[in-house]
């Protein structure tokens, strides 16, 4: 997610943090290349030229301020004004009512039905009762896909076959509210297009069921297609949100950056994968973090909380502070993230891990098992210090790993980096720095 728009903010910081000096120049250097990096991450024409006029216009404002450190007063103007850009809060869903409707609109193929089931999973997670209805009646195998999604999830569907939409709409809530649920999810027809029947037809089930939530299920690999046609939804049926789906793969994160300014309307989930549980509440501070490659500490830790035991994550959050994180700790977390899906996703999300470093890496499922080998490899004293790993205890262990020796370079280099950023967290943590918001709720 994000890496090449990650990759070039972290250039760009690269510079900016070094200057001992705010001048014009260099603000209106900096903005130039931000303003050249969102746009080629697709991002909408004027929503990259009014963000750079704001960064542009509190960087000279800072100027006067006679701050110690220029460089990352700089930097935190930027990622607040990301945050901003992204929805500064976390908005969440409003289920109130009993039961809440969900309607589910969007183009063909955007993710409806994938989304259905994940929002109907995360809700039983969460205590509530689910049903979800299938008001597709025109692709054949829509109403199969909902229910084997259901059987998934172990959420219920209504479905009649194909009669009509609307009544199904109407009869799934009285079904629901006859089995006390309190959540119905509608998962309707995809649009070809924006305008056209289907939208007549979407709007008079809008109508008639007058629905809680109205969430656009957007594409997010369509980039500027995504954000224009959740536009035009827009002003054809209030939307209370969207979902921007598929941001697991290459997604630049055009999308992600203009579709809340240009709609109006927050981004509440983004999809990460084509599971059930692939789906991440969408938390702007945290996504501005990533895509300015500060990392997703707080993420990893919340995954692994998920899966490790509580003391185990308490340990990890601990070392990860205090930087105390090594080889084995590291070889632990592998063996975790292995369960826990898609490994460049959550590499992704370590710091000084982004990007380059992490298509360096290549981590693939085959990958987890060689770096594991190369770790087993090594003296415990070795996992623990690992600079203290020479020229011939590399090649100790590559002998003992079958791996090459590039290899257990490029997995020492990386740790060591990963620990070097890591450190730098932790000072910024103590010193209360900026860039580092989501870093308090550690405590
Ligand atoms: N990688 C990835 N794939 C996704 C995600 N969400 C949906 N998909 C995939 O996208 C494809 C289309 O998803 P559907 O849920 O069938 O889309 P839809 O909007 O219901 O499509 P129609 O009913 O034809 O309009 C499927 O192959 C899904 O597995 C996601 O977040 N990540
Ligand atoms: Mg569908």
């Amino acid at each position: 997610m994000f890496n090449q728009i990650t990759e070039r903010f972290e250039s760009i910081f690269r510079n900016v943090r070094g200057l001992g000096k705010i001048t014009d120049k260099n603000i209106n250097d900096t903005v130039r290349e931000v303003r050249r990096a969102l746009l080629d991450a697709d991002v909408n024409f004027k929503v990259a030229k009014a963000f750079v006029k704001t960064v542009q216009e509190k960087a000279q404002g800072t100027k006067v301020l006679k701050s110690i450190k220029p460089g990352q007063q700089f930097v935190k103007i930027i990622r607040d004004e990301m945050v901003t850009l992204l929805g500064s809060d976390i908005e969440g869903l409003d289920l109130k009512r009993k039961p809440a409707v969900i309607l589910l609109a969007g183009l063909q193929g955007a993710g409806k039905t994938t989304t259905a089931g994940k929002l109907a999973y995360r809700l039983k997670k969460n205590g509530k009762s689910v049903l979800m209805v299938a008001a597709d009646i025109y692709r054949p195998a829509a109403i199969q896909q909902l229910i084997s999604v259901g059987e998934q999830a172990g959420v219920p569907v209504y479905e009649e076959g194909s009669d009509d939409p609307i009544a199904i709409c109407k009869r799934g809530i009285e079904e629901a509210r006859f089995l006390k649920n309190d959540v119905v999810i509608l998962d309707t027809a995809g649009r070809l297009h924006v305008d056209g029947e289907m939208m007549v037809e979407i709007q008079a089930i809008f109508d008639e069921v007058k629905p809680d939530e109205t969430l656009y299920i957007a594409d997010g690999m369509t980039g500027q297609d995504a954000v224009n046609s959740a536009r035009a939804f827009h002003e054809a049926l209030p939307l209370s949100g969207v979902i921007l789906t598929k941001m697991d793969g290459d997604a630049r994160g055009g999308a992600a950056l203009s579709i809340r300014e240009v709609t109006g309307k927050p981004i509440k989930f983004i999809g990460t994968s084509e599971k059930l549980d692939g789906l991440d509440v969408f938390d702007p501070k945290r996504i501005a973090d990533r895509i300015l490659g500060f990392g997703d500490v707080v993420s990893i830790v919340e995954k692994a909380q998920d899966i490790f035991d509580e003391d185990q994550a308490k340990d990890f959050q601990r070392k990860l502070v205090k930087n105390t994180f090594d080889l084995d700790d590291f070889k632990l977390q592998l063996q975790q993230m292995k369960k826990m899906g898609s490994m460049g996703d959550l590499l992704g999300m370590m710091p000084g891990m982004n990007s380059k470093a992490l298509k360096q890496l290549n981590m693939d499922d085959r990958q987890v098992g060689w770096t594991e080998a190369i770790i087993n490899s090594m003296t415990p004293g070795e996992r623990q210090q690992p600079e203290r790993i020479n020229g011939s205890r590399r090649l100790r262990i590559s002998k003992g790993s079958g791996r090459p020796v590039q290899e257990i370079n490029a997995l020492l280099n990386q740790f060591s980096q990963m620990k070097k950023m890591m450190k730098k967290m932790g000072k910024m943590k103590n010193k209360g720095l900026p860039g580092m918001g989501s870093f308090g709720r550690f405590n």
